[in-house]
């Protein structure tokens, strides 16, 4: 006889967190607590193949701790002869085996996946309790009611303010630390030679990750990116040692080499913890808190402790905000009507200009890259050459192991494409070749030169820089943020125009996009 069940508790692959608010108050004895692979989330965009090792590896041992914790769990493994092919089948047959009073759940991260649990109040059999996700600081209703209603746009940096006025962080006698806001000026320089990051800490798979690591092999053999090797945290033990070597060691250079670029190492003094927090095994207050305990204790100078307080309560919280106030239909937005398709590169990696082929390959092998490889390398190329914005943002989706729709989209269309007019960017992250000469040593290895415009040669950032602006001078003259550099667009030469627009064209006309979508 199954044993009877009051709460049904499903845990979403992104919810791996003690503290969940559906977990809080759970009954052990009588309660069901379920996780579920599903071959639904596992493809609604093809993820990357470590993705999916990671997702799959971190909810088995999540699922196993809480077990060992004496929580009663059935867990759905994507191979199980019992297993369904969604979220929805597998609530279905639980509610008509168990006959609980209630489904709880925690918000999902994704649109569509709340619309998902907004259906099953009208087709199961049961109450359904949808609890607030209060592991982001900011909730829904904050956001609105920060934003104003109707806002025609947002900045991040105002946000931010009052998020270190509601926490506390950085914060003496209502004023913040350091008298700025702000230490960018001290931030963002390149990275000399001579400078090696630290060595960071490794974790091999175990067991449980190298079956899963066979079964996506099996299973997605056709997906993006490298399989192996494998050797990310998919425990919350893992995951706080990762952050603390962190803390200790990469933190206090995290600021001032932020935007830097290097050949064949994308981590640089970053963090790597975006996955982990993404996914529920680290908590955004402990690792600000960490973080402001190393500034406090003289280990940490505050222009990295403020710069990365301001990525995790400032841009992370803002962007998750203005996802829930655009949705539904952020991700249709195309306001610079840009309609190519994604060239081949993007999937092959394979393309003689070097910062890309790095970004990409990069992405390929450790589904990363960082914030300004995304940004400011493929970002940028996919807005100078007037890439789909749809396109782009499915490619994003499925290549990055921290991808979820909530961060990726306004990443994408608002930061990187600038494709819903600018309601949080207040110009478009667009620069020419010289950016990514400073701050990177991909030109270096590249066969373009970063300093030719036009002709045998030059980077085709250049062209394609100067022909976006002029291609969108009618639009972005009222933006007074864009009145210097489009006053230099005003000064060039008649004939230099022309043969920008010229090598522009030749370019994109040279882009192949034959190569099917994994
Ligand atoms: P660090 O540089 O060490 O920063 C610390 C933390 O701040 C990150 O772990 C992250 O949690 C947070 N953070 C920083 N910037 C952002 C931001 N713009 N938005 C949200 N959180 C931020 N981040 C994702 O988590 N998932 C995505 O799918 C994603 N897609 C992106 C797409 C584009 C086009 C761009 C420009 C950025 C995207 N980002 C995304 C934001 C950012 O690039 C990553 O969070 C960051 O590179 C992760 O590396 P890290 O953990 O070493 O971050
Ligand atoms: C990303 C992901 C993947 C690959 N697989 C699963 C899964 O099989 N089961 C599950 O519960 N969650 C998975 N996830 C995470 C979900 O896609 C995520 O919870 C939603 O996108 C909501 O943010
Ligand atoms: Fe990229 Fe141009 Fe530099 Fe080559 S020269 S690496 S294409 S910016």
């Amino acid at each position: 006889m199954t044993q009877p069940v009051s709460a049904l508790r499903l845990i979403l692959g992104d919810q791996l967190s003690r503290s969940l608010a559906s977990l809080r108050d759970c009954d052990k004895t009588n309660d069901l607590v379920v996780l579920a692979e599903v071959m639904e989330e596992a493809s609604y965009v093809p993820h990357h193949k470590k993705k999916l090792v990671f997702v799959f590896s971190a909810m088995r041992h999540f699922a196993s701790e809480l077990e060992k914790s004496g929580y009663r769990v059935r867990y759905y493994k994507l191979t199980d002869p019992d297993g369904a092919d969604s979220l929805t089948d597998i609530v279905e047959t639980l509610v008509k085996t168990h006959a609980p009073d209630r489904l709880v759940l925690t918000a999902p991260g994704e649109y569509r996946v709340r619309n998902m649990m907004e259906d099953w109040r009208e087709t199961l059999d049961c109450s359904v309790v949808i609890l607030e996700d209060d592991r982001f600081i900011a909730s829904h209703a904050d956001f609105e009611a920060w934003a104003g209603p109707d806002p025609k746009s947002l900045r991040m940096e105002y946000f931010y303010r009052e998020m270190r006025k509601r926490t506390g962080y950085l914060m003496e006698d209502g004023k913040p630390i350091g008298g700025k806001w702000n230490f960018d000026a001290e931030n963002r320089k390149a990275i000399p030679a001579a400078i090696q990051p630290p060595p960071r800490p490794h974790t091999p798979p175990d067991a449980i990750t190298s079956d899963i690591i066979a079964m996506v092999g099996e299973k997605f053999p056709d997906n993006f990116g490298d399989l192996e090797p494998f050797d990310y945290p998919v425990t919350r033990r893992a995951a706080l040692h990762a952050l603390d070597w962190f803390i200790d060691a990469a933190l206090p250079d995290f600021g001032t080499y932020q935007d830097a670029m290097r050949t064949g190492d994308p981590l640089l003094f970053h963090s790597h913890i975006s996955a982990l927090i993404n996914i529920g095994l680290l908590d955004p207050r402990e690792v600000c808190e960490k973080a402001i305990a190393a500034y406090e204790n003289g280990k940490a100078p505050i222009n990295a402790v403020e710069g990365f307080v301001r990525q995790v309560i400032g841009w992370r919280e803002f962007i998750r905000g203005v996802y829930w106030l655009k949705m539904p239909g952020y991700g249709e937005e195309n306001a610079l009507n840009a309609k190519a398709p994604l060239p081949d590169f993007f999937w092959t990696a394979e393309t003689d200009m070097n910062c890309l082929a790095q970004s990409i390959g990069d992405t390929k092998r450790l589904a990363f890259a960082h914030h300004i490889q995304r940004l400011m390398v493929i970002g940028n190329f996919s807005l100078l050459a007037g890439l789909d914005p749809k396109q782009v943002q499915h490619w994003f989706l499925l290549v990055y192991f921290d991808a979820y729709e909530w961060v990726e989209m306004p990443n994408v269309v608002g930061m990187a494409l600038f494709a819903d007019g600018g309601f949080f960017a207040s110009k478009p992250y667009a620069a020419a070749g010289a950016y990514i000469n400073r701050m990177s040593d991909y030109c270096s290895g590249c066969v373009y030169d970063p300093k030719k415009r036009t002709g045998t040669g030059a980077c085709p950032f250049n062209a394609l820089y100067w022909e976006f602006l002029d291609r969108h001078r009618q639009r972005f003259a009222s933006n007074r943020r864009m009145s210097v550099i489009l006053a230099n667009l005003d000064r060039f030469e008649p004939e230099d125009l022309k043969a920008i627009r010229t090598e522009a064209k030749r370019f994109r006309e040279s882009l192949t996009s034959a190569y099917a979508a994994p």
